[in-house]
């Protein structure tokens, strides 16, 4: 069995939970947990020819790389699409995670210089890099159009009681703006900006628990944000117009507004072969990865009215898992914690148990 991130906690929860843990009938499902938007997918090719971090995407590598999908509001269909496209590509060699973006903007700004401030109260670029799809240890970087960035880790969601590492620090990174207009200059109508970054793969080697560079066919669990603000010309100066929320467009819709989901963020299968060539592939757990996050949202809410974690499916409204690959489920409850587990049979006939547990960390044994 893969260790969990926290034996202790594990432990704990392993001997204390005894209650509730038969497999409930099935019942209807919560009503407080709507199905979340199907993750998009990318296949990340490598780059054919050495890249120039310049913020232009003129490299004759780019050439190769498709674009994304254009942006969708954070949370998809419920919202009207973004008045403004934005796109992403992404390359990887031995060295490098390549991403470019380019997002159309007919007002360039941006105000925040020093390293590492909250560049979201800018309009930004933010990139959102899970590795191993556990839902924890996950990495962001955001950027403005001054190109300062800000680089932290997530040990675990905000919502899960995680907080963010500030200085964790990307050494070697590469990364460059290019601005077709004019910065903060209301006088003209601007293009946009492009985004270009070079993530060194031994920082992103650090919290994967999988090899870097990844090998073909790998899947990493990865997300683009967009935020943009709502400005207004005083004087000589854009300012933001008070009382306005961000706007927050993004690669793989999350449902919600809320990037710390990674469970909704796209799939980046990484390719050795030609252009073109490789097909993204379905994860094969994401049945028992849907499930077990119903199972989770379901307990949350549940915590929220009772003051305590369901103790069976019956009490938290939660169907049986609907796949016929799943098999076995299990809800372990204790007075702080819980697990849910099940089985998945996998297209090779094989049968791998999966978790989760009350801080959202999904796990194989
Ligand atoms: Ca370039
Ligand atoms: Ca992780
Ligand atoms: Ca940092």
């Amino acid at each position: 069995m893969k260790p969990p991130r926290h034996p202790l906690l594990y432990a704990v929860c392993a001997i204390a939970a005894t209650i509730g843990a038969a497999p409930s009938p099935a019942t209807s499902p919560s009503p407080s947990a709507p199905t979340p938007p199907a993750p998009l997918g990318y296949v990340c090719q490598r780059a054919s020819a050495p890249l120039q971090i310049d913020g232009r995407l003129d490299d004759p590598a780019w050439r190769d790389a498709p674009w994304t999908a254009d942006f969708v509001d954070i949370e998809g269909d419920a919202r009207p699409r973004p008045a403004l496209r934005t796109r992403a590509k992404m390359l990887w060699d031995d060295e490098y995670l390549y991403v470019g973006a380019e997002m159309a903007e007919p007002h360039l700004w941006a105000t925040l210089t020093r390293h590492d401030a909250v560049i979201f109260q800018d309009h930004d670029f933010e990139v959102f890099i899970d590795p191993n799809g556990d839902n924890h240890e996950y990495y962001e970087f955001e950027i403005n159009a001054l190109g300062t960035g800000w680089d932290l880790l997530l040990p675990r969601p905000y919502k899960d009681g995680g907080r963010a590492v500030h200085d964790w620090e990307i050494p070697g990174l590469k990364s460059a703006v290019h601005l077709d207009g004019t910065l903060n200059d209301p006088s003209d109508t601007d293009r946009g900006w492009t985004v270009e970054l070079a993530f060194p793969w031994p920082a992103l080697a650090e919290l994967a628990r999988r090899p870097t560079p990844p090998r073909d066919g790998d899947q990493w669990r990865v997300n683009f944000s967009r935020v943009e603000w709502s400005l207004r010309v005083v004087g000589a100066h854009y300012e933001k117009v008070p009382g306005t929320k961000e706007n927050n467009w993004v690669w793989s819709p999350q449902g919600v507004v809320n990037m710390h989901r990674p469970e909704t963020w796209g799939y980046v299968q990484f390719s050795t072969g030609r252009p073109g060539t490789a097909a993204l592939q379905p994860d094969a757990t994401r049945p028992a990865r849907q499930w077990l996050h119903a199972v989770y949202y379901a307990q949350r809410a549940y915590r929220e009215g009772h003051k305590r974690w369901a103790r069976t499916l019956d009490e938290l409204g939660v169907a049986a898992p609907p796949d016929a690959a799943l098999t076995r489920h299990v809800l372990e409850v204790t007075t702080d914690l819980f697990q849910a587990s099940v089985d998945l049979r996998l297209p090779d006939g094989t049968t791998q148990r999966w978790n989760i547990r009350q801080d959202a960390l999904v796990w194989p044994d």
